[in-house]
């Protein structure tokens, strides 16, 4: 793994101290042709925490992420030490391994610099905004559910020995400062009075108050904080929101896994069924007289249906062929009817919870993109409150997914009660 312990010394790269610094590294160089008389650079990153830029002439193209040691969103204020690069750099590379078509590749990685070259994707765009538009993409579901099964499974104890798999939770359990955010932002501040917190006011204040007095619902986001912090099931992205995926029509690929460290599973998919269910619920104010945008509603809810059932057939095949790790080792059972049975009731029994997390996970992570300080470019961009604040209704969906002691048997009734639920916002 990339050593993260040296601090670095970063500063900000501007166009003549890129240009400087790709002539000095030959193999970056020689992507330009050893000439970067033609090449162009802009700033294009627009995440919270770092900085992209584009280096491009007619021949190539490259992406360079440069963290420096605050983030981006706060200006300057908010100091964040620059290690959390490796830690993204360690994780590309560990899910690029496992799952190779849905990654970008990495170039080059300079620890001193904070600096992260990789592969630019074009002509891809971040799928929150192709959805925002209304744009399907048909092969995002099988993508999306290799992805997820092979770097779930592939970091997980039915496929890791315990040696290899303590020493990787050990490293990534130094993200303290990222994962610090990620316990803030999604577990605590949307659950307490925080001056971070916003909303569209006043018509949401109600619903906020009453969320934030629900002894039930705080419980169960309690359980599943506590969850997250103790339960080192796999390598989670864990970060894993649609403006975390580039896609086109053909291709999709994850992009950064900063915040990565070793929780259950659920979380991961959790994020990005509840990041898909955001832009579900507002689609009503993306309508126009063209388009009502009901076909694009039910092509997602197909799409969140797709990826669990692609996902969980997808996991149980490396389960029943791939357990050669410290957990279930296929060593321990023979091909015997009865241990066979026994393995199947365990893997059904294990992907059912592992839907109850997920679902529970969506949920915190509908209310947080809601009330929290970290907004949604698919609630943001509706300029008109009295719709934004309909939208913002996904509110009681979340809540009570939260505080009912539903057992999901399956998807399908998740996605039943979201759709029954829109409904009742709409009439
Ligand atoms: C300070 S970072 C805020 C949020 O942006 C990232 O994408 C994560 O979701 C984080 O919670
Ligand atoms: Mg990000």
């Amino acid at each position: 793994m990339t050593d993260s312990t040296i601090q670095p010394i970063a500063e900000a790269f501007n166009e003549e101290t890129l240009k400087s610094y790709i002539a000095g590294q030959p193999h970056l160089h020689k992507i330009f042709n050893n000439d970067l008389s033609q090449v162009q650079i802009t700033e294009i990153g627009d995440g919270n925490l770092n900085f992209v830029f584009f280096v491009t002439d007619q021949n190539a193209a490259l992406a360079m992420k440069q963290a420096l040691p605050y983030s981006r969103m706060s200006g300057g204020a908010r100091l964040l030490t620059c290690e959390r690069l490796a830690f993204e750099t360690n994780a590309l590379k560990k899910f690029k391994r496992l799952a190779p078509q849905y990654v970008p590749s990495i170039y080059h990685f300079d620890t001193e610099q904070s600096l992260l070259v990789m592969e630019f994707l074009t002509p891809h765009i971040i799928m929150r905004k192709g959805m925002i538009e209304g744009i399907e993409y048909p092969e995002f579901a099988d993508h999306i559910s290799t992805y997820l099964a092979n770097c779930l499974f592939g970091t997980s104890d039915f496929s890791l020995q315990p040696s290899k798999k303590r020493e990787m939770v050990a490293y990534f359990s130094r993200n303290v400062e990222l994962c610090e955010i990620t316990e803030r932002l999604i577990f605590n501040e949307p659950f307490i009075n925080s001056v971070n917190n916003r909303w569209t006011r006043p018509a949401l204040d109600k619903q906020v108050f009453s969320l934030q007095n629900n002894a039930v619902l705080k419980m169960r986001v309690a359980e599943l904080k506590y969850k997250f912090l103790t339960r080192s099931e796999a390598l989670l992205h864990a970060d894993l929101h649609s403006g975390s995926i580039m896609v086109t029509d053909t291709e999709s690929k994850v992009i950064d896994p900063e915040f990565a460290v070793f929780g259950p599973m659920g979380f991961d998919i959790g994020i990005l069924i509840g990041n898909l269910m955001i832009n579900y619920f507002t689609q009503p104010a993306y309508a126009n007289k063209n388009n009502n945008r009901l076909s694009y509603q039910k092509y997602i809810l197909n799409l969140i249906e797709e990826i669990w059932d692609g996902f969980t057939k997808k996991f149980t095949i490396l389960w029943q062929s791939q357990r050669h790790g410290g957990a279930y080792n296929s060593s321990a059972f023979t091909e015997e009817a009865d241990m066979q049975k026994a393995l199947n009731k365990a893997i059904n029994r294990y992907l059912h919870n592992l839907l109850q997390d997920s679902t529970g996970y969506a949920a915190t992570e509908m209310i947080r993109r809601t009330i929290g300080r970290a907004h949604v470019l698919d609630i943001d961009v509706i300029e008109n409150d009295v719709l934004r604040a309909d939208c913002e209704k996904i509110l009681s969906f979340a809540v009570s997914i939260l505080e009912s002691k539903q057992d999901f048997k399956n998807i399908r009734c998740f996605l039943q009660k979201a759709s029954n639920d829109l409904r009742k916002v709409n009439n």
